[in-house]
């Protein structure tokens, strides 16, 4: 698909933005470095001795720099709106299409950080508490719809397949082409 059309479907932009919301800590309307520094330091922090704190900065400045700013370089004073995160969020899943393995890795990089007790699954509570990194308090109720969104069998726990699959299904497609409408980060925002 194209980058526009990703950015032509209301649902995929309303997942842009609410992942845009979530992400803007400061609240000022701008996704900014510092945003991603702050959530990679919560994230440092939930995962307690066994983290590698170098890998998940470098995770959030690359997140920052590839999916958000349009991939140029960034500094402290970069700072994107909401539209433009939108188009360039829709460049970077366009062009990450064609190599699928990319984000799978990605995502499963995040699954290793939300799995705080390497058990292989990500129970509710994990998952509540990585919601919570970025609300910056708990909201049980939305990370429990996300949780119940992504765990498409409804044992209770989330498999690697399950997330990773979750994940793809909410950057790589739209609603035209899936009966499954994963929401990892909770309900949707008003697009
Ligand atoms: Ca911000
Ligand atoms: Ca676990
Ligand atoms: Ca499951």
């Amino acid at each position: 698909m194209t980058p526009e059309n990703f950015s032509s479907s209301s649902i995929w932009v309303a997942r842009v933005k609410t992942y845009f919301k979530l992400m803007d800590v400061n609240g000022d309307g701008f996704l900014s470095l510092s945003d991603y520094e702050e959530i990679a330091n919560r994230l440092i922090e939930l995962q307690g001795n066994s983290s590698d704190p170098e890998a998940i900065r470098t995770l959030f400045y690359n997140l920052f720099q590839n999916m958000i700013a349009g991939g140029a370089s960034v500094d402290a004073n970069t700072k994107i709106t909401e539209e433009e995160a939108v188009a360039n969020a829709a460049k970077a899943v366009s062009v990450l299409q064609s190599a699928p393995e990319v984000g799978r890795q990605k995502n499963e990089v995040f699954f290793d950080i939300i799995d705080t007790n390497n058990s292989g699954e990500i129970s509710r509570e994990e998952y509540r508490k990585y919601i919570a990194v970025y609300s910056g308090g708990d909201q049980p109720e939305r990370a429990d719809q996300a949780f119940d969104s992504i765990d498409t069998d409804g044992n209770g726990s989330i498999t690697r397949e399950e997330f990773v699959d979750g994940h793809m299904g909410y950057w790589f497609t739209h609603p035209d082409d899936q009966n499954h409408n994963p929401l990892p980060y909770g309900p949707l925002v008003d697009a």
